[in-house]
């Protein structure tokens, strides 16, 4: 689908480091040094630049780590990318409504991709895995947000599910909030 401001929405089932795009977004955690999941498959696949990379990052402007629902750019080694965007979403809770945080990745990374000059910024589905966000509420805020917020320079946001149950689920938000106009 296009958004308003005519940027291409699209859905593709894979592994994320195995796309070609300006901008990777990595699920990252805020200390910026690696994990499982996404993380660690960003960071196996394109290699020891990201991680020196991120560690510059720690050593500098973010001695801290990076907060929740903030991104940060940095190479991509070896992916076919120009730049990794690592944000870092909300862990699920059920008490705790942190959907204005999962929000603030999708449009944190985009501000950030924009900033480069990216035009193909890639998605995976951020806090759905070891964060804990249900698949189907994790897709309707990740669209809800790509689609008021994506504009030039990106053109096109890809999100890259990992399997099929997270490709319907995203399937399904978009069909709803095509249905809605
Ligand atoms: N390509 C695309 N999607 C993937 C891939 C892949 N290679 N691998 C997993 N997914 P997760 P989070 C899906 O756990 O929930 C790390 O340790 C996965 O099925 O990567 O934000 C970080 O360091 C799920 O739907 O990220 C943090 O500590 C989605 O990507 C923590 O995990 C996100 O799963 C972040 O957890």
């Amino acid at each position: 689908m296009r958004t308003p401001e005519g940027v291409t929405v699209t859905l593709v089932r894979g592994d994320i480091t195995r796309q070609s795009a300006d901008v990777i977004v990595n699920a990252a955690n805020s200390s910026l040094l690696g994990g499982g999941g996404v993380d660690g498959a960003i960071h196996r696949r394109g290699g020891p630049e990201i991680l020196a990379a991120c560690r510059e990052l720690r050593a500098s402007r973010y001695g801290k780590g990076l907060r929740t629902g903030q991104a940060v750019a940095t190479t991509a080694g070896a992916l076919d990318a120009q730049w990794v965007v690592h944000t870092v979403g909300p862990v699920w809770s059920s008490s705790e409504d942190r959907s204005a945080l999962l929000a603030s990745c999708y449009r944190e990374s985009l501000r950030v991709a924009a900033e480069s000059g990216a035009r193909t910024v890639a998605f995976p589905a951020i806090s759905t895995g070891i964060y804990g966000w249900p698949m189907d509420d994790g897709a309707r805020i990740a669209l809800r947000t790509v689609l008021e917020v994506a504009a030039p320079p990106v053109t096109e946001v890809r999100f890259v599910l990992f399997d099929a149950q997270a490709y319907a689920e995203f399937e399904e938000a978009l069909e709803a909030l095509e249905a809605q106009g």
